[in-house]
Order: C-alpha cells, then sequence, then structure tokens
C-alpha cells in the first residue's frame, strides 16, 4: 500500500488523497505538517530534501514529490488522462498553470489569511500583489469555463482536480468567487463527479 505524506489542511495535499479516493484506491496518510516543523525535520528531508509535502512512497521505498506528478503517474490509465493526445496536452497545459499562475496567489494569499505561522509574511505589499495575480488567474479560468465544462475539455481530468484544490477555498484567502459564475458552477461539476471527497476527508486507519 503507498503512503502520502501529507497535511490535512493543504490543497496539494488535498490533491492526492481526492484522486486516489476516487479511484478507490487504499493508502496510508501520514501528517506531516509546516505548522510544527515536520517537513523541515530530518526524517522527513532524508525522503525529500525539498522539503515539502505531499509526498508519495511507494512500497519498496521509493518516493515521488511534487503533486500534479503524483496526479498524473496515480491516474495513468484511468479516466483522468484523457486518451485524446491534444486533450491529454490541455491536460498538461492546465496543470503547469496551476502551479506557476494560481497556486502561488490563490493558495499562498490563503495560507498568508489563515497560517497563524505565515502571518508574519502577510505584508500588504503580499496580500495586494496575491490578490492582483490570483483575481487574473480566475479570470483565465472563468474564460475556460465559458467553453467547456472541464479544463481538458467535455470530460473531467486530473487537471480539474488540480484547480480545485485551491480554487474551492479561495473564498478563505478573500477572493470572491460569486463574481466567477463559470467558476462556480465548474466547483459544483467537480464535487458531484462520482467519489468526490471534501478536503478533510482521510482513509480509515
Ligand atoms: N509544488 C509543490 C508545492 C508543495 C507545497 O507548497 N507544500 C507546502 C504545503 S502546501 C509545504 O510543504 N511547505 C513546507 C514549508 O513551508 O515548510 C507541490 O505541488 O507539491
Amino acid at each position: 500500500m503507498v503512503t502520502i505524506y501529507g497535511m490535512i489542511d493543504s490543497g496539494n495535499c488535498y490533491k492526492p488523497r481526492l484522486l486516489m479516493a476516487k479511484l478507490g484506491r487504499s493508502f496510508r496518510h501520514v501528517e506531516i505538517s509546516s505548522h510544527d516543523g515536520g517537513t523541515r525535520a530530518d526524517a522527513f528531508t532524508a525522503k525529500n530534501p525539498n522539503a515539502m509535502v505531499p509526498l508519495l512512497e511507494f512500497d519498496d521505498g521509493r518516493v515521488l514529490a511534487e503533486s500534479n506528478a503524483m496526479l498524473l503517474h496515480l491516474a495513468e490509465g484511468t479516466r483522468f488522462v484523457p486518451q485524446d493526445a491534444y486533450a491529454r496536452a490541455l491536460t498538461y497545459q492546465w496543470l503547469f498553470f496551476e502551479q506557476y499562475s494560481h497556486e502561488p496567489y490563490i493558495a499562498v494569499r490563503r495560507a498568508l489569511l489563515t497560517f497563524p505561522s505565515r502571518k508574519k509574511d502577510a505584508t500588504p505589499e503580499r496580500l495586494a500583489q496575491t490578490l492582483e495575480r490570483g483575481e487574473k488567474a480566475l479570470r483565465v479560468m472563468e474564460r475556460r469555463l465559458d467553453e467547456t465544462p472541464f479544463f481538458a475539455g467535455s470530460a473531467i481530468s486530473v487537471a480539474d482536480m488540480a484547480l480545485f484544490a485551491y480554487t474551492h477555498v479561495a473564498g478563505e484567502g478573500g477572493f470572491d468567487l460569486s463574481a466567477y459564475p463559470a467558476v462556480a458552477a465548474w466547483i459544483a461539476r467537480v464535487e458531484n463527479d462520482p467519489g468526490h471527497v471534501p478536503m478533510n476527508w482521510l482513509p480509515a486507519a
């Protein structure tokens, strides 16, 4: 059985948990948190020198970091990675968009406003920058979702799981999703896809 090291309140860590739940696959959750220094502890950095969760560990000791790499690996051969080459390329496009143009603003603003350990970093400049760039990401998403029900086209893919993770809690970062009706409708579509679980869901021990 694979192990996912992760934080319960992190969207990046939610991504592989959500996918595993939807696939009906068993896994072990080990809580490693940046709040209490767990991600920087020697025992963890021996596994991931980048000192970040999530981290996937296979039975044979091999590990895989980066939430979106985990999504692609765990979803290989399932309905969550499109067969069509262009739709698959679009899936990659939106996964990269999530990491470069979305997560650094929408996830980070939420962390700045809600994680006590990040409060010292919540300067007015940082909050203004993350708001402006996060709104830009939401506008890009709104435009795409005006065209298609899901990011890679007509069917849900791992790109939707990656973007859902922090978009559905964007309100905690001060983003008003009522200004983005296509995004709000997409959130409901993702939540209604079979096997969906909320962010705080954990497998039975
Ligand atoms: N690009 C990485 C980002 C992972 C990341 O930012 N992890 C945060 C939690 S959401 C973390 O572990 N931070 C460690 C720390 O701040 O000490 C991914 O998608 O997996």
